[in-house]
């Protein structure tokens, strides 16, 4: 009984301890223990995504001026658009030649002694960076000077066309008609040689153009070239009006109608004109 007696508390002192051992780390570690493994992951992951997150809004950003930086010479024409040092005599005009919304710049300049030929250039300066140039090498530039004119869509096509003054005669101003075609300037043809619209009078002859929008669309649909001369000694004169459309860099001839003039017409002034919107002489 002694035994038994003193057994017991041992006994159950020890399946108290056990228990107590038991129910301490039974009872802590499993819902501690996985709470804070669950809690530790989460933070990880949601660390690990945030490191993503930026990492990729790093390459993000470095993508988006990677495009800046590469965008603009690829889309842009070469050079820089700026005027040779060496420029003088400058006009400028404006037009959108590449048809892209913004207005770029037409110049015309001289380089050297601008009353000799090859002194005069056109060029381009594209709002959106680089530039085209041309030289200009009718003869009679040197005499009168190259100007710009601003540009509009003579055919529709979305890009304006230009004229710029390349020369004159006694009584006359003679003017090319341009376009830009894949960052360089192209002068459009006329009767298959470079385009020279001339503009003025003399006593017994004239010579002048209109740009014609028969439909009142804003796109020019045609463009009349005159050439007359005076019959005899009367006011009359018998003028060539020759239609002409502007396609795919060409101004192609469709036909020519005689016409009478007389020189006290109220009319009469436009066989001896440049009657494209904005071109002067
Ligand atoms: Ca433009
Ligand atoms: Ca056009
Ligand atoms: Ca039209």
């Amino acid at each position: 009984m002694d035994t038994n007696q003193s057994m017991r508390p041992t006994l159950l002192m020890a399946v108290a301890l056990l228990a107590a051992s038991c129910s301490g780390d039974s009872g802590a570690a499993p819902s501690p223990s996985s709470t804070s493994t669950t809690t530790t992951s989460t933070t990880t992951t949601s660390t690990t995504t945030t490191s993503t997150t930026t990492t990729s809004t790093t390459s993000t950003t470095t993508t988006t001026s990677t495009t800046i930086t590469t965008t603009v010479p690829e889309s842009a024409c070469g050079g820089s658009g700026a005027l040779p040092e060496l420029a003088e005599n400058h006009s400028l005009a404006g037009g959108d030649v590449n048809g892209d919304g913004d207005i770029d710049t037409i110049h015309t300049y001289s380089i050297g002694d601008p009353s000799l030929a090859g002194a005069w250039w056109l060029q381009v300066s594209f709002a959106n960076g680089g530039g085209a140039s041309q030289q200009l090498l009718d003869p009679g530039t040197s005499l009168a000077g190259a100007r710009p004119f601003d540009g509009f869509d003579i055919n529709g096509n979305g890009k304006d066309e230009f004229f710029a003054r390349v020369g004159a005669g006694a009584s006359t101003s003679e003017f090319g008609l341009f376009e830009v075609v894949d960052c360089t300037i192209h002068r459009i043809a006329l009767d298959g040689q470079p385009s020279v619209f001339t503009a003025g009078a003399s006593v017994n002859f004239v010579s002048g153009f209109e740009c014609v929008d028969i439909d009142a669309n804003g796109a020019n649909d045609f463009l009349i070239v005159y050439t007359g001369s005076r019959l005899g000694e009367t006011d009359e004169f018998e003028i060539t009006a020759a239609q002409y459309f502007v396609l795919d860099g060409m101004v192609t001839f469709m036909l020519a109608d005689g016409i009478g003039g007389n020189i006290n017409d109220p009319d009469f002034a436009k066989f001896a004109s440049a009657g494209c919107p904005g071109v002067t002489l």
